[in-house]
């Protein structure tokens, strides 16, 4: 009654295919419009190229919708902010209401695990901030890496965030942080961060082991995989920096406070590149489909094999 799952995706996961999960908050609240849609509905070709099925996840009239129309991806990218950002705290009012709602990293996560999807693609999850020690700006979305059975497939985190906290974070919660053929924490706009992953994994089918690993044992939580931007739409990291710097100057003066701050600096940095930043951010996601179909179709393979 509350999540409506559609006839698609609900095919696919009793026929064992490969299903990947789609946020929209990245659609209301992390691009504009049209390009939010755009790169939506591409995204979802890119999964169907390449032999999966997406189902991108909103709140609709307080129904969480698992597999959304492209009618209603197009709703998410038109009515952009004045759709509430939905995390974890936010879902029970939000659908008790009735209301509309774009789904962050957590609770895509929720509504997917609810659904039975293992791999979720997006951009970049949220973090530990920067000045956390003060502000305790820690995104919910950890919290559900901790706890909700879903690997999310991201371009590592941007530098808004404090990065090195973000992995001790991820490390006391037990969440495993996995370079997809690289030794390096991705840092979204750029290919390194000067920080290690967990592992550097090979490819997907190394990864698909791991998780099909973790799930047999009963180790509740998600995986993130980070898959670095490709080169040639990488920014570089120096540039990217002192643009990010100066957005968190900005949000500082302004007062920018809790869920408005990533949605701040996203706009800020896209504003103050002139649109290169969002051209990386859309190429990032673009490449972020391609790895999470594969290593949802290698999990598909070891179910079959169980
Ligand atoms: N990071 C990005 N792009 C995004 C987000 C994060 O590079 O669009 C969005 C995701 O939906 C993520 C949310 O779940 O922002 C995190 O918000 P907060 O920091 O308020 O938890
Ligand atoms: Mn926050």
């Amino acid at each position: 009654m509350y999540i409506r799952v559609s006839e698609e995706v609900k095919a696919a996961l009793a026929a064992n295919k490969p299903v990947i999960a789609l946020e929209s908050t990245i659609i209301s609240h992390g691009m504009p419009y049209p390009q939010n849609v755009e790169t939506a509905l591409q995204v979802e070709k890119i999964v169907r190229d390449h032999g999966g099925i997406p189902a991108t996840i909103g709140i609709i009239e307080g129904v969480g919708v698992v597999g959304m129309s492209p009618e209603e991806i197009e709703e998410f990218g038109k009515r952009g902010m004045s759709i509430a950002k939905v995390s974890r705290r936010d879902l029970p009012v939000i659908m008790a209401k009735k209301q509309w709602g774009a789904t962050t990293v957590a609770t895509t996560m929720i509504l997917a695990a609810q659904a039975g999807i293992e791999v979720f693609v997006t951009g970049g999850i949220g973090g530990v901030h920067r000045e956390a020690q003060q502000t305790f700006d820690i995104s919910a979305d950890l919290q559900e890496l901790a706890h909700t059975n879903v690997t999310v497939v991201c371009a590592g985190a941007k530098a808004i965030l404090d990065l090195p906290l973000t992995l001790e974070y991820l490390e006391t919660f037990g969440v495993p942080v996995l370079g997809y053929q690289s030794d390096e924490l991705a840092a979204f706009y750029s290919r390194t961060s000067g920080l290690k992953v967990d592992y550097n994994m090979k490819d997907a089918k190394e990864i698909a082991d791991a998780i099909t690993v973790k799930r047999s044992l009963g180790l509740n939580g998600g995986v993130i995989i980070s898959n670095p931007i490709p080169e040639e739409y990488a920014m570089d990291p120096k540039v990217i920096n002192s643009y990010i710097d100066n957005a968190l100057i900005e949000m500082k003066k302004s007062g920018v406070k809790g869920k408005d701050c990533t949605p701040f600096l996203l706009k800020t940095i896209a504003d103050a590149t002139e649109g290169k930043s969002l051209a990386s951010n859309i190429q990032l996601v673009f490449n972020n489909a391609i790895v999470g179909t594969a290593i949802a179709t290698e999990i598909c393979k070891n179910k079959e094999i169980r």
